[in-house]
């Protein structure tokens, strides 16, 4: 995977503490203003402007977007704000919007924090299907209305650490991938649940690319105990809003103790299987990325430590390195699931 040095830190990443306090300040403040005007309108809009009171986050309302079609503002006017307690929540500095949706990984779209977010203006998140297949006794194809519509969305903070050793704290909108397992019921011969990305080359510029290094279409796994335990997010929005194409949109995992890759983006495919399932980052390079992929901190990537990691977004104040927790934190809720195994063979 790339890494930058921080002297590659391109400067537009570099915010000053006290514009980044402002900005803060100017979210809620407009999360405020939008409200009272709500509240004053009857407009047939007004579930979607509603949509944000109580959540801890609001995306600014100059960026928020529209819905990728009418039913979601529906899904979106009543969102379950996130608690004040862990481990939904973790008290930390929120990294701001517009640091969240514009420097991603998501090689569908090219190899640069910037390209997601800069290369993503023809994908589509509408119309959009998932297919179920495998160990279940309901497989099939199911537009994503249906996958939703029995869920009611939540609010969920948490920390993403990304292998490359830089750090974000994030408000996703989803809601728990448990319960959309369930729906389906696997049989007992699932153990492992393997996903897929969507792979267009018409709106996927990295697809296309002939220097991409991913063997297409992203694939990802988790164990089922892993998919099942209850921090284990299907996201489809973030600050309160609908996820952007770079963050992922329509659908996709966050799976908050493991490092970022395993959180694929654009979910297609939802295949229910007995055995281990190939994944992208093995495939590519077994000696660095492993199917497990627990933030770890004792055991080193072969090219870099992983001990410490950047909290973006660096300011010019706060350049330092924070201390990487094992599990990102989340040891309380997951070590257990682990007990007995050999974390530096099983990385
Ligand atoms: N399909 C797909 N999913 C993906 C990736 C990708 O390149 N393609 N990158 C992963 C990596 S390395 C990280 S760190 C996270 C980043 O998520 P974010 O951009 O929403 O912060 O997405 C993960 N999911
Ligand atoms: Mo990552």
């Amino acid at each position: 995977m790339l890494i930058k040095k921080p002297s590659d830190i391109n400067p537009s990443e570099i915010t000053p503490e006290s514009v980044y306090k402002n900005r803060r300040q100017f979210i809620e403040d407009s999360g405020k203003l939008l409200l009272g005007a709500a509240a004053a309108s009857a407009l047939p809009s007004i579930a979607n402007a509603q949509t944000g009171a109580g959540l801890k986050a609001r995306a600014p309302a100059t960026m928020r977007r529209s819905p990728p079609a009418a039913w979601w503002a529906d899904k979106f006017a009543d969102i379950k704000p996130a608690p004040d307690s862990a481990p939904f929540y973790t008290g930390e500095a929120l990294t701001p919007y517009e640091d969240v949706v514009s420097y991603n990984n998501f090689y569908e779209f090219g190899m640069n924090k910037g390209d997601p977010s800069s290369n993503s203006g023809d994908y589509k998140a509408d119309p959009w299907s998932v297919e179920i297949s495998g160990e279940v006794a309901k497989p099939g194809v199911y537009n994503l209305e249906d996958i939703l519509k029995p869920h009611d969305l939540e609010e969920r903070i948490y920390r993403l650490r990304c292998v490359e050793a830089w750090s974000m704290v994030i408000p996703w909108v989803g809601f728990p991938l448990a319960d959309l397992i369930k729906r389906f019921e696997p049989t007992s011969k699932a153990k492992y649940v393997e996903f897929e990305t969507l792979v267009d080359p018409e709106t996927m510029p990295g697809v296309r690319s002939r220097f991409a290094i991913v063997n297409w279409p992203y694939r990802e796994g988790l164990r089922m105990d892993e998919a099942m335990n209850p921090l284990t997010l299907m996201a489809v929005g973030v600050y309160g809003d609908y996820l952007p194409p770079q963050n992922g949109a329509p659908l996709r995992l966050i799976v908050p103790w493991k490092y970022g890759f395993k959180s694929i983006k654009a979910i297609v495919k939802i295949n229910f299987r007995e055995t281990m399932p190939d994944t992208t980052w093995v495939d590519l390079q077994a000696q660095e990325y492993g199917f497990y992929a627990n933030v770890n901190p004792a055991v080193h990537h072969p090219r870099w430590r992983q001990d410490t990691e950047r909290r973006l977004p660096q300011t010019l104040f706060s350049r330092s390195r924070i201390a990487t927790q094992p599990f990102n934190g989340y040891g309380d809720q997951v070590a257990s699931m682990y007990e007995g195994m050999d974390l530096s063979r099983y990385y």
